[in-house]
């Protein structure tokens, strides 16, 4: 398999969870600003929407949406628990917390990074603000977002939160998730993930 992938973009989530699930996989970095690979190919080739992550599979289908791709990469490797058996509530927990993150919590990060919606910044840094509060909330007596089980939905939230410094939001502020944001990067390849993409 290979990952495409920006340093720090979303699909950092992807990386970790691949690192995770000790599945065999190949990285190649893409310039979103000129939508081309590191080995010099189109990226709207390999996926038309233009965005990262996208995973080419062996097969060489590409599989694109960060969420689902990280649904693909867990029920590869059931044994690792990276997210709890179809039908399970606790599957439903997962994937409530992985829309709400894709859906609601990255969205507001828009206005932060593109210069055209610089407009609502403000706005944007309120709603995260209160994002920031819910999570903050859920985490009541909880090590990991549904509870005592480390899951994909942890490793995505997680990426997303590292995002925060660069809307001058400090998660200091809220107690139990700034835990939780140390305890997942605690987490041994998570370390690795941040490494090889250059971020530490
Ligand atoms: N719906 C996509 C959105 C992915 C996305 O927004 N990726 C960003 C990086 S975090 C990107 O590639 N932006 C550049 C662009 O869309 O041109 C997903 O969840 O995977």
């Amino acid at each position: 398999m290979k990952l495409y992938y920006t340093p720090g973009a979303c699909s950092l989530s992807p990386h970790i969870v691949l690192l995770e699930a000790g599945l065999p996989f190949e990285l190649e970095a893409v310039d979103l600003a000129t939508k081309e690979t590191e080995k010099g190919e189109d990226y709207y080739l390999i996926n038309t929407k233009g965005a990262v992550p996208a995973l080419q599979l062996d097969d060489g289908q590409v599989l694109t949406e960060g969420a689902v791709i990280i649904q693909y990469l867990a029920d590869q490797v059931p044994e690792k628990g990276l997210i709890p058996a179809v039908g399970s509530m606790a599957r439903y927990r997962v994937l409530e917390w992985l829309n709400f993150t894709a859906m609601d919590f990255q969205k507001n990060f828009l206005p932060v990074f593109r210069p055209d919606f610089a407009a609502c910044r403000a706005a944007a840094v309120k709603l995260l603000e209160r994002q920031c509060d819910y999570i903050d909330r859920q985490l009541v007596g909880k090590d990991w977002l549904i509870g005592e089980t480390f899951t994909i939905a942890d490793i995505y939230l997680y990426v997303i939160t590292l995002w925060l410094s660069f809307a001058e939001i400090d998660i200091s502020q809220w107690k139990l998730l700034s835990q939780w944001q140390k305890r997942v990067a605690a987490r041994p390849m998570v370390q690795k993930a941040l490494a090889d993409e250059g971020l530490q």
